[in-house]
């Protein structure tokens, strides 16, 4: 498309599309009218992709996920189409700033943190292979809360992405599907009937999804719920207001909200009506279409693979053994194998807390038969493994993991390390019992948004290098090691780095009105704020360290900014408590005369997709401080890997295989293995000794209590000081002597900043094997036996 055709396309849509005229037209408008004009264009391929699925009766994956953060989508399709030169030069024309409009695009922020990002990246990576594929969600008219701060205090507001017109969906009114609740069921021999007492409607909304140079694009179905009868016209005309509209409000309750939950299990009835809701409507779909192609369904497995994403849409195990069993007469035990073999389960953490359950009575109450059915499954399990002890319904609650795993062909870690621990933890019966079912596959993420679209300067001194072949083939970027040995093109390497981090700073100074020095070290922890991924060993160490810069100014430090994001569950006290110290850290530090040349702490706040595309780029150190054992894998270290930031990091989650694979010399190791933290734990007082042995945590701590932070209310930090002094689960205190040691470390090494470039071109170079592609393909080796579609020709 040339730059004339998009530029008559764009206008074509500001009239015709959003009926403004050009002179008129507002920064919403024209990004409404880029948005349709770029979307035409991924339309008709969109369709050959769906055609050529159906033609040649293609095995089509289904991922069923409560969370997809996806963030914006303007920039990725532009990108994926090829579009840039022609929407650039269209806008310049028109006298329209590009990056405004990108900016103006609100986040689609359906997604908690790592579940629903990946989610968001497996999307993209099946469209860029080629793999017929369909995502399914929830359409939440509110996604995750937004985040301010007052009084350094972390505030919540309601997230409102759909107060404006969504660009990139098609409604489906035509794709209506009957949900139920409630009510009683009717047994007639083995099957039965199920009767609900309340009913809603599930109604689609499509986004296409495209890949990589447009050689195919899938579908990311999102439902909405909408009332069965809507309006109550008789009691309106009765003068009843309120009651007129309250049926329609109530049913719309189940798609309003995105749950804020992030490893902790809240137990509400409207969240298992969520997971019910999204899960049924799914299934039905897929069965629809299957029989649109097929009348025989025990061609299902061969047909159809059915991914869930941890167990939030655990229920469609149960949910497609009633359809096969009760509404299609197939018999039980054949039903329950059919959907074993078409179902698969990712587990994505092991916390306990995390673990979902639900009350029988709930269950049983808003799901009758589905609790039957249950019942029924774990009977089956028993006479077939030969054992009585495991059941998914257990003392009164049913245990979605192991509902998950019984009903599931394959389960998976999304870490090597992960994947392992679940062996022996969570799943150590069931494993026991299936020694073939768990298999890992090591998360990754899209270079696409993850390098090409978020870091445009790197991306292009890549691509001069060893051409665009990286893009789709991250493991050829291997192919620039050779050129790290070449100081020159080292240069351009940090100089591309040092752009971005200009860049921040900058935006650093417009939006939050503090000075950072863009030498300095840019260390970055960005991550949902929890116990477990010690957002206050960071600060502690940031205390410790801003202490010693006090007694000692003028000994020559190496500047740093300690950069944070992330959001606290509201109900989460303790990490709303580990925000607000960041944030009185900051006020305090920052006007230090003292010690303000060589330390800043900046927090911004609302982390999310867009934020995280801004600061990744511009980090030279990741900080992934995890108590071992805790992260299931993390995707944001291998984020960081691929922008070239050096990580100091545990032996957690996926950050053994990035040390492995980047080289031990280039990664800052320090900590405990999972197997010394569960040791140490058992020992009595170990934190206590941590302190008594560590001056430096010991004066960190009494500065924290002392109220340096909070002169107003020095008690303020008490419930975070005494807990890690007596308590410490995460083992911050017995870790802080070694991580004090690996950023000691880290400060040498960034004194040569020669070398700093060589490691982090390195950490670029070996990070291709985090690519989501290399995941997508593993998935489908492993646990969906498919195979990709011959491609749609390039764009
Ligand atoms: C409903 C409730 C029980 C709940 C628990 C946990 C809701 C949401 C979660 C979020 C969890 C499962 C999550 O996001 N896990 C993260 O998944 C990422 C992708 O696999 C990992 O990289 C990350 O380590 C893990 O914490």
């Amino acid at each position: 498309m040339t730059a004339s055709e998009m530029k008559n396309a764009i206008l074509h849509h500001l009239v015709y599309t959003l009926g403004k005229d050009a002179a008129h037209a507002k920064t919403y408008d024209w990004r409404m009218a880029l948005s349709f004009a770029v979307r035409d264009q991924i339309v008709d391929r969109w369709f050959e992709a769906t055609r050529r699925t159906y033609a040649e009766h293609r095995k089509r994956v289904y991922y069923l996920s409560l969370e997809f953060l996806i963030g914006r989508l303007l920039k990725d399709a532009v990108i994926n189409m090829r579009l840039e030169e022609a929407v650039q030069d269209a806008l310049d024309a028109l006298k329209i700033d590009w990056h405004e409009l990108l900016e103006d695009e609100p986040d689609a922020a359906l997604g908690n943190g790592g579940l629903g990002r990946l989610a968001a990246c497996f999307m993209e990576s099946q469209a860029t292979l080629g793999l017929p594929a369909m995502g399914y969600g929830i359409r939440y008219e509110h996604g995750l809360f937004r985040q301010s701060f007052e009084d350094g205090r972390q505030v919540e507001e309601p997230e409102d992405w759909l107060s404006q017109t969504h660009a990139w969906e098609f409604v489906r009114p035509e794709v209506a599907i009957d949900i139920g609740f409630g009510g009683h069921v009717q047994e007639i021999g083995s099957r039965a009937n199920w009767y609900p007492s309340e009913m809603l409607i599930a109604m689609a909304h499509d986004t296409p999804v495209i890949g990589w140079k447009g050689r195919w694009g899938n579908t990311l179905r999102l439902w909405e719920s909408r009332p069965m009868h809507g309006f109550d016209l008789a009691r309106f005309n009765r003068g009843d207001y309120a009651a007129a509209a309250e049926p329609e409000a109530l049913a719309r309750t189940l798609s309003r909200v995105l749950y804020p939950d992030d490893h902790t299990e809240q137990g509400k009835e409207l969240r298992l009506k969520q997971e019910f809701f999204h899960t049924a409507a799914s299934i039905r779909d897929i069965i629809r279409r299957f029989e649109s192609e097929y009348d025989d369904l025990k061609l299902l497995p061969k047909k159809a693979a059915i991914q869930i994403n941890d167990t939030h849409p655990a229920i469609a195990g149960p949910e497609l053994v009633r359809i096969l069993h009760d509404e299609r007469g197939m018999d039980f035990e054949e039903a329950v194998g059919i959907a074993r073999n078409t179902i698969s389960y990712t587990n994505h953490t092991l916390l306990p807390e995390a673990l979902e359950t639900w009350g029988e009575a709930r269950m049983g109450r808003l799901l009758p038969r589905h609790m039957q059915l249950i019942d029924r499954i774990d009977d089956l399990h028993r006479r077939e493994t030969g054992t009585g002890h495991v059941n998914a319904h257990q003392d009164g609650k049913v245990h979605m993991g192991t509902l998950g795993f019984i009903m599931a062909h394959k389960v998976n870690g999304v870490a090597a390390l992960h994947t392992e621990l679940q062996k022996t933890t969570v799943f150590k019966d069931l494993h026991e019992l299936h020694p073939d079912r768990i298999v890992n596959q090591t998360n990754g993420v899209t270079p696409r948004r993850w390098l090409l679209s978020c870091n445009p300067r790197l991306a292009s001194l890549i691509t001069e290098g060893i051409g665009d072949g990286w893009v789709d083939h991250a493991e050829d970027l291997e192919k620039i090691e050779p050129l790290v040995a070449d100081p020159a093109w080292l240069d351009r390497y940090a100089a591309a780095k040092k752009a971005n981090k200009v860049d921040l700073s900058n935006w650093i100074a417009e939006t939050m009105e503090i000075g950072v020095d863009p030498d300095a070290i840019f260390d970055i922890q960005v991550k949902r704020i929890h116990e477990y991924k010690r957002q206050h060993l960071n600060l502690l160490e940031t205390i410790a360290h801003w202490q010693e810069i006090r007694d000692n100014p003028n000994a020559g430090w190496v500047p740093r900014v300690k950069i944070f994001g992330g959001k606290a569950f509201p109900n989460y006290i303790y990490a709303k408590d580990m925000v607000r110290l960041a944030n009185d850290m900051a006020r305090v530090m920052n006007s230090d005369p003292l010690t303000s040349r060589y330390l800043k702490v900046v927090f911004p706040p609302n982390y999310n997709v867009s934020l995280a595309e801004r600061l990744i780029p511009a980090a030279d150190l990741s900080e992934q401080i995890s108590t071992a054992g805790k992260e299931a894998s993390g995707t944001g270290n291998m984020k960081l890997t691929l922008n070239g930031a050096l990580t100091i990091g545990t032996l957690d989650g996926a950050n053994v295989e990035i040390r492995e694979l980047v080289g031990a010399e280039n990664f800052f190791l320090f900590g405990m293995t999972a197997e010394e933290v569960m040791a140490r734990r058992a020992e009595a007082g170990h934190a206590a000794r941590a302190i008594a042995e560590d001056h430096r945590l010991a004066r960190a701590l009494e500065a924290i209590r002392s109220g340096i932070f909070s002169p107003d209310e020095p008690g303020r930090y008490h419930s975070i000081t005494e807990n890690l002094s007596h308590h410490d689960y995460f083992m911050v205190c017995s870790d802080f002597t070694d991580y004090w040691r690996a950023q000691r470390e880290v400060d040498t090494a960034f004194t040569d900043p020669k070398d700093w470039a060589r490691k982090a071109a390195l950490n670029t170079a070996r990070a291709g094997w985090f690519s989501s592609d290399r995941t997508i393909r593993g998935y489908m080796k492993d646990i969906w036996h498919t195979d990709a579609a011959p491609q749609v020709a390039d764009a």
